[in-house]
C-alpha cells in the first residue's frame, strides 16, 4: 500500500487528523490496534473547548455535538463546604461543552466511513522505517499477514504506550514527568447529574470531581491510592467515598445506581520534545500527558492536530515546509501552558499522601482567595476555556 500521510492510532488524534487531511485532498492510511468497539468503548474525555468544538465543525462532524453537546457556563471548585462558582461566561465570555470523547470518536468514525478513508484495525507488531529519510514506511501485521505502506509522512497518533515515540532515538529527545501518588475511580451511572454544573471537589476525604454526560448519565471520580484496584471498590463503597468528599447539600441530593463502568487511571504530567523526528510527528497523548484535573488531554490533541493538519496539507500539495518545521515549537508553547495549568488544579485539589498540615491549609488558602478575588477566578476560566490556538 502506498499514502501520503501514514496515521498510526485511530483514537480521536489520529482520526481527525485523517479527516482533516482527507477533506484536503490528502491521502492517509490509518493503522490502529484495538477493534474499533474497543476505541469506543472507552470512557475518557466529557469537557470540550470552544475550539476543539469549532475544530470538529471544520473537520465536517459538527452536527451532533451541536444537537446534543451541552453548553456549560461555569463550574464549581469546593473546600468541604465551600463552593466556588467560576462563572466562565462572565469572567472570559466563552463556555465549554460537556460531550463525550466516545462521541466525538463515533462521530469520526462515522464521518471517515462516509468518505471512504482507509482504517485498518487490529494491526500488530508496527514499526516505522526511515523516518529520518525521505522515503518512509511503515510495517505491520495484521490477519498473520506481514505488510508494508508507503507514505511521504508518518504521524505517529498512537497514544502514550504506542511505538511512534519510542522510534525517536533517545539522544534525539527529552522527556519532562510528573507521577502524581494517586489515581482517578471513575464512574459511569444511569442516574440525574448531582448538579447542573460540574464540581471539582477538595475535602478532608480527598479529591471527587462530580461531572455528567447527559441529563441522565452521570460520571463520578474519587481520588484513590495508587495500589487500589477496582475489585477492591463495591458501586456502595463508591457512592459512600464520593457524598464524603462532595459538599454536603450536593451529597444531600445525591442520586446513586448501579455501575455501568468504573475504572482507575493513574495520573501524570509528562511531554515529550521535540514533535518532530523527520518525516514524523507526535501528536496527543504519544507525545504528552496531563492529568485529567483540568480536563484539558483530548483538547490539547485537538490543537496539535490544528496546528499539523495545515502544515502538513502544505507540504504534501505545494511542498512548503515551513509549516512542518514550525510544527513542534508552535505546539508545544500551547502544550506547557496547558501542563502548567493541569498541574496547578491536581495540586490545588488532592490530597498527598504522607502530606503535612501545610500542604493542607495552601489549598485551603487557595480556595478561600478564589472566592473572594475575580481576578484569581478570571485566571482560572481563561485556561479553562481554553487558550488560544
Ligand atoms: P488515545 O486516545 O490514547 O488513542 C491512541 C490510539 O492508538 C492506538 N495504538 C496503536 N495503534 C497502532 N499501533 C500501536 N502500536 C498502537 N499503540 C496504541 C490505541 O489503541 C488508541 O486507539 O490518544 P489520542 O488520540 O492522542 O487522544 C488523547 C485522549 O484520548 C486523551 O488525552 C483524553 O482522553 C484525556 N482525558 C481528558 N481530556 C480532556 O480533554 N477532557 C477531559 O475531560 C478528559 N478526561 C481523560 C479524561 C483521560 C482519562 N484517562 C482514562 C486517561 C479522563 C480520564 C479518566
Ligand atoms: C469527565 O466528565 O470525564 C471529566 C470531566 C472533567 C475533567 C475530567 C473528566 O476534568
Amino acid at each position: 500500500m502506498k499514502t501520503e500521510v501514514a496515521i498510526i492510532g485511530g483514537g480521536p488524534s489520529g482520526l481527525l487528523l485523517s479527516q482533516l487531511l482527507n477533506r484536503a485532498g490528502v491521502s492517509t492510511v490509518i493503522l490502529e490496534r484495538a477493534s474499533r468497539d474497543r476505541v469506543l468503548s472507552r470512557i475518557r474525555a466529557g469537557v470540550l473547548e470552544a475550539g476543539t468544538v469549532d475544530m470538529l465543525h471544520a473537520a465536517g462532524v459538527g452536527a451532533r455535538v451541536a444537537a446534543e453537546g451541552i453548553t456549560h457556563h461555569g463550574c464549581y471548585l469546593t473546600d468541604d463546604d465551600l463552593m466556588v462558582h467560576i462563572n466562565f461566561a462572565e469572567l472570559t465570555g466563552k463556555t465549554v461543552t460537556v460531550y463525550g470523547q466516545t462521541e466525538v470518536t463515533a462521530d469520526l468514525y462515522a464521518a471517515q466511513d462516509a468518505m471512504g478513508a482507509r482504517i485498518v484495525h487490529g494491526v500488530e507488531d508496527v514499526i516505522l522505517n526511515d523516518v529520518d529519510s525521505a522515503a518512509p514506511y511503515v510495517e505491520y501485521t495484521v490477519d498473520g499477514d506481514r505488510r508494508r505502506l508507503d507514505c511521504s509522512y508518518i504521524a505517529g497518533c498512537d497514544g502514550f504506550h504506542g511505538v511512534s515515540r519510542n522510534t525517536i532515538p533517545e539522544n534525539r529527545r527529552r522527556m519532562f514527568e510528573r507521577v502524581y501518588p494517586f489515581g482517578w475511580l471513575g464512574l459511569l451511572s444511569r442516574t440525574p447529574p448531582a448538579h447542573p454544573e460540574l464540581i471539582y471537589a477538595n475535602s478532608a476525604n480527598g479529591f471527587a470531581l462530580a461531572s455528567m454526560r447527559n441529563a441522565t448519565l452521570s460520571r463520578y471520580y474519587v481520588q484513590v491510592p495508587l495500589s487500589d484496584r477496582v475489585e477492591d471498590w463495591s458501586d456502595a463503597r463508591f457512592w459512600d467515598k464520593l457524598r464524603s468528599c462532595l459538599p454536603a447539600d450536593v451529597s444531600a441530593g445525591l442520586t446513586t445506581g448501579p455501575s455501568i463502568e468504573k475504572s482507575i487511571a493513574p495520573l501524570r504530567s509528562f511531554v515529550s520534545e521535540p514533535l518532530r523526528w523527520g518525516r514524523l510527528f507526535l501528536v496527543g497523548d504519544a507525545a504528552h500527558i496531563v492529568p485529567p484535573t483540568g480536563a484539558k488531554g483530548l483538547n490539547l490533541a485537538v490543537s496539535d492536530v490544528f496546528y499539523l493538519h495545515e502544515a502538513l496539507a502544505d507540504a504534501v500539495r505545494h511542498g512548503r515546509t515551513a509549516g512542518i518545521d514550525a510544527y513542534s515549537e508552535r505546539a508545544l508553547t500551547r502544550i506547557w501552558k496547558a501542563m502548567r495549568f493541569s498541574w496547578q488544579m491536581t495540586t490545588m485539589l488532592h490530597q498527598f499522601e504522607g502530606e503535612d498540615g501545610f500542604a493542607a491549609q495552601m489549598r485551603k488558602a487557595t480556595l478561600r482567595h478564589l472566592s473572594q478575588s475575580e481576578t484569581a477566578r478570571r485566571e482560572l476560566a481563561e485556561n479553562y476555556i481554553g487558550l488560544p490556538f
